[in-house]
């Protein structure tokens, strides 16, 4: 296992420096913010943050996102020329070091949440989805922002895109991530990069939007469509396991055999029985997953990927980006740490 942790650049209020001074770290995760999706990334600012974590002894080696274009998800307008900007994107990335992107094919929405700053009895806060807050939400009329969503788009822009995904619907979205898929994996396999598809964050429509890469069934037919290791999964456990449906052990299981897990986001969720859930703290009793059995998943089958603690809780005063502050996720990858150590030396000793 590679230990990573997400980075957002020079305006990230949690620095390299700390980052570094985290047991075992390895790999930054980030991107390039300046660029709007479907457009290429600067080599210089490719080579900036390379630069930027060798200086603290890190490698710049994942990717997470390099966002797909509404028009690439729609198969419409520009989509062709999205595409072959996508291809050098990648192009570059490797090229600097780069092994494994991370991105989702969820309609305008990345991740949702009803709020971002829930406290908990202790006093941290964390974000949750409460289904009672979610039906009073109309992301047309409300003039919603979180920090999982793209706001540069206008009303109108977003009123075109829901009648545009409402006509595309699932199967539609399906077409396009087959085209997509079958353009972009050869130049991933040439280069040496694996692609990781993040599961939709919850696994299910919202807001009428189609959401597809949600469930085991999903899944499958996600990686059928190019049978390759260049073609694989982000296991989000707390995306996936937002749902009662999906067995967030039993997949890690089966992915990780088939060595279809190129990246893993660990964190934990309470799940409610309506459907609503809280994110918690990374320990197996703080939630609903069993983090132990999901790293014996890893381990029994030879998992060699990259892992990051996900969403951390604000905790000890720390303000800043809503599930990216430096405390929690640092107790989460020493709480991982301690997982994959102990359960890499029970296997040594069988
Ligand atoms: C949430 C993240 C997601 C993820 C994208 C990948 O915190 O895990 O926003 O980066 O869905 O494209």
């Amino acid at each position: 296992m590679k230990m990573s942790f997400r980075w957002y650049g020079a305006d990230d209020p949690v620095s390299l420096a700390y980052i570094s001074q985290i047991p075992n770290m390895r790999s930054i995760v980030s991107a390039v913010y300046d660029v709007k999706p479907g457009g290429v990334w600067s080599e210089a600012s490719i080579a900036w943050i390379k630069a930027e974590c060798e200086k603290y002894g890190l490698i710049f080696d994942v990717v997470e996102s390099i966002p797909v274009h509404e028009d690439i998800k729609l198969g419409r307008g520009r989509c062709e020329e999205y595409i072959e900007n996508y291809k050098e994107n990648i192009r570059r990335v490797a090229k600097a070091g780069v092994k494994c992107v991370c991105y989702n094919f969820m309609p305008v929405f990345d991740w949702t949440r009803t709020q971002l700053d829930k406290a908990a009895p202790d006093g941290s806060t964390s974000l949750v989805m409460y289904m009672d807050q979610l039906r009073g939400l109309d992301p047309l009329n409300d003039g919603l922002s979180l920090p999982g969503w793209d706001a540069s788009y206008e009303k109108e822009e977003m009123k075109e895109l829901f009648r545009a995904y409402g006509q595309l619907g699932e199967e539609g979205l399906w077409r396009s991530l087959e085209h997509f898929l079958k353009e972009i994996i050869p130049v991933t396999e040439a280069c040496g990069v694996r692609m990781a598809i993040h599961p939709d964050d919850p696994p299910y429509p919202i807001f009428g939007l189609p959401r597809i890469i949600t469930c085991e069934k999903n899944l499958d037919r996600m990686l059928a469509i190019v049978d390759s290791p260049a073609n694989s999964l982000t296991l989000c456990t707390g995306s996936l396991g937002c749902a009662a449906f999906n067995d967030i052990p039993g997949l890690v299981r089966k992915y990780a055999a088939m060595d279809r897990i190129a990246f893993m986001h660990m964190r934990n969720v309470q799940l409610m029985e309506d459907g609503s859930f809280e994110e918690r703290g990374h320990l197996s009793a703080c939630g609903s997953l069993d983090m132990y059995e999901i790293t014996k998943a890893l381990v029994d089958n030879g998992f060699d990927g990259y892992v990051r603690p996900d969403h951390g809780r604000m905790i000890w005063g720390e303000t800043g980006k809503p599930g990216y502050g430096l405390y929690d996720r640092a107790l989460g990858a020493a709480y991982l740490n301690g997982l994959f150590e102990a359960v890499e030396k029970a296997k040594g000793a069988n």
